[in-house]
């Protein structure tokens, strides 16, 4: 058996962590991620006869019988994982039916996955059905993606077009544009079933008052989208009370898609 202090997996989660603090996303308690593993590579680190601990969950998480995660834990800080992962974080395997789950390893001082497992469990079985490939779901507290629901429509259409427009790559990163979510209590079903409908066809929710949701195949690409989407909000809230003289136009945006051979979401151009 390996080390699995020095297993990839384990380091991803605290070199990503450490870098999400920060950059200030994830003061306090704030934020979570969970990353589903290959089988082989967490039998390479854990043994799969031994099981720490179950736990229940209260949906049907079956579509993820016998998966393993590696997920952030509740009311733990993320500054604080690199330095004690174990305690910070933890492997999960979810049980045949879908209704319990086993920790593998970690959540060392009686500590238990993040309080947004359900919504991390509904968004990994929404985005697998739209790829396969799909691996990381990551929420976090960006400041200006978190001030800009303050300020602008929450519709989702005007949302997507303003950020497109804050920045030329927002097109090519992020064609599908955001869901967004009105404001809602957190850390139960409802905002899961509410998060995975929309995550069924963007990578990206944003939650109104309270953070966002990024989804990727690897850990990259999930932390890339949440950055592109952070800065894009960070120029619109720079130049929100200055006159705008020129932005990206819906024709621009069109020659962009097509230099870069991009499907933007049906219907949100005007071209
Ligand atoms: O657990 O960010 O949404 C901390 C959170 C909950
Ligand atoms: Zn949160």
């Amino acid at each position: 058996m390996n080390n699995i202090f020095e297993a990839p997996f384990v380091k991803e989660m605290c070199d990503t962590t450490a870098n999400m603090y920060r950059l200030g996303w994830d003061e306090r308690n704030g934020g979570n991620i969970s990353y589903l593993l290959d089988p082989a590579m967490a039998e390479a680190y854990l043994d799969p006869k031994t099981v720490l601990r179950t736990l229940p969950l209260d949906f049907d998480a079956s579509p993820l019988a016998g998966r393993y995660l590696i997920v952030t834990a509740t009311g733990k800080y993320f500054k604080n994982v690199a330095g004690c992962p174990q305690n910070n974080m933890g492997v999960i395997r979810i049980r045949p039916d879908g209704k319990a789950y086993d920790i593998l390893w970690g959540f060392a001082d009686g500590s238990r996955p993040t309080s947004e497992l359900p919504t991390h469990l509904m968004n990994h079985i929404a985005r697998l059905k739209a790829d396969p490939e799909h691996r990381v779901v990551m929420h976090c507290h960006p400041l200006n993606i978190l001030a800009m629901t303050y300020v602008h429509d929450l519709d989702e259409k005007a949302f997507t077009k303003t950020l497109w427009r804050m920045s030329t790559e927002c097109i090519v990163v992020f064609p599908e544009g955001v869901g967004v979510l009105p404001w809602m209590v957190c850390g139960n079903d409802a905002i899961g079933e509410a998060t995975a409908k929309k995550i069924k066809d963007h990578r990206v929710v944003l939650w109104a008052a309270h953070g966002i949701f990024g989804t990727g195949e690897t850990m990259d690409e999930a932390f890339g989208l949440i950055e592109t989407v952070e800065k894009a909000a960070q120029v619109f809230m720079t130049i929100g009370q200055m006159p705008i003289r020129q932005s990206i136009t819906d024709p621009q945006l069109a020659d962009l898609c097509h230099a870069f051979k991009i499907q933007p979401r049906a219907g949100y151009l005007n071209v």
